[in-house]
């Protein structure tokens, strides 16, 4: 029962004390983050995890990339538990490795290896926190960097400095909606489909390329539309819309502002009490912004309870019984990436904290 439950990871929490630290993500459900001693986005939670060196075990409620990333930041004796193995990111899920070795082949068989009199190379690679460890090694080996929603533009113009254009993985939408509030046209931005040769792109496309795109979306973010935006916008004319830069373009340039989750949530708590926000982005964190401000009136955009269906897969009964084992000396459902991937992954983490204006 969840009483039973409570109980339990109370217990736990309190025998461990501070060699445990359990973090979870602002779009688990509010029965995990009851028990989480952060609560961020994916790379606030790394940072923690980085921190909190004094703890044992990190215990990351929220899906496998972000504890991968919590397992490449913190240090050798911690270990890093996911509750459910089954959390996993159907984006991260939608480029592996394989596909982008086979499309770093292709391309590099197109614009040769060479840089131009500037010194760019032909492609600096770009991988979105959202992938697996295997990408950001990926990008660490070949001469690119990681970008987070919140650093995405500074990432690119880092990349821009240094290649003559960006191969970006593995959100279409993230890469299209920041390359173009930098003023890089449509046109220059084609999509690379890893099912068909060259990306199914015809070779003037990739020729004239800035930013090659990676057939990746976000599910929940995909759902949003520019009809919910008109109807938000018909029923309060004085809303504020803001969107996650996961959602499609029409739906970015039909919004007032796309950030970031902490974009959103520091706009909130600047804004003059009695404002009205219409937020395009997971219903779980909507609604405890809701919450959390009563003064304002905060709904989501999509009127269709749709949380993250892998975030979802954490639930306080994985959560009990990972601490359990915890009690019991057992350290169950680590995540470990190995050397040879976690060295040059944090290679390419470091250069976006370097990026960092
Ligand atoms: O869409 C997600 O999963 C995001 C924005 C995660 C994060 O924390 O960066
Ligand atoms: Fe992945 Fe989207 Fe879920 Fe985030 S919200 S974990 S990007 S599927």
């Amino acid at each position: 029962s969840a009483e039973e439950l409570d109980r339990r990871i109370r217990a736990a929490k309190a025998a461990l004390g501070d060699r445990l630290v359990i973090l979870g993500h602002f779009y688990q459900r509010d029965e995990v983050l009851a028990y989480a001693d952060y609560v961020g986005d994916s790379f606030q939670l790394a940072t923690a995890a980085r921190e909190r060196t004094d703890a044992e075990a990190i215990v990351f409620c929220g899906v496998h990339f972000m504890a991968e990333t919590a397992d490449l930041l913190s240090t050798a004796e911690q270990s890093v538990i996911l509750p459910n193995l089954a959390a996993g990111c159907s984006m991260a899920d939608m480029a592996n490795i394989d596909q982008v070795e086979e499309c770093w082949e292709q391309l590099t068989e197109l614009y040769g290896t060479e840089p131009d009199a500037s010194g760019r190379v032909p492609v600096i690679p770009v991988t979105y926190m959202n992938s697996s460890a295997a990408l950001k090694g990926f990008c660490g080996r070949n001469g690119g960097i990681v970008c987070t929603s919140s650093n995405a533009q500074t990432v690119l113009e880092w990349a821009f400095e240094r290649g003559q254009r960006v191969l970006f993985f593995p959100d279409q939408h993230l890469g299209r909606n920041t390359a173009k509030a930098m003023g890089v046209p449509l046109e220059q931005m084609p999509m690379w489909n890893p099912n068909k040769p060259l990306g199914g792109n015809d070779a003037t496309a990739l020729d004239d390329s800035r930013v090659i795109l990676w057939h990746g979306f976000c599910s929940v973010h995909k759902r949003f539309t520019i009809d919910q935006i008109a109807k938000a916008r018909a029923e309060y004319p004085s809303v504020r819309v803001i969107v996650h830069p996961e959602c499609p373009m029409p739906v970015v340039d039909a919004a007032d502002e796309a950030g970031s989750t902490d974009y959103i949530r520091k706009a909130i708590e600047a804004a003059p009490a009695g404002s009205t926000f219409a937020i395009g982005t997971e219903i779980n964190l909507v609604q405890r912004l809701a919450a959390e401000h009563p003064e304002h009136t905060i709904f989501c955009l999509d009127p269709v309870i749709c949380p993250c269906s892998t975030m979802y897969r954490i639930h306080p009964g994985y959560l009990a019984w990972v601490l359990d084992g915890l009690l019991e000396g057992q350290v169950l459902n680590q995540i470990t990436v190995s050397d040879d991937v976690a060295l040059p992954a944090r290679i390419a983490l470091e250069r976006m904290l370097a990026a960092r204006p």
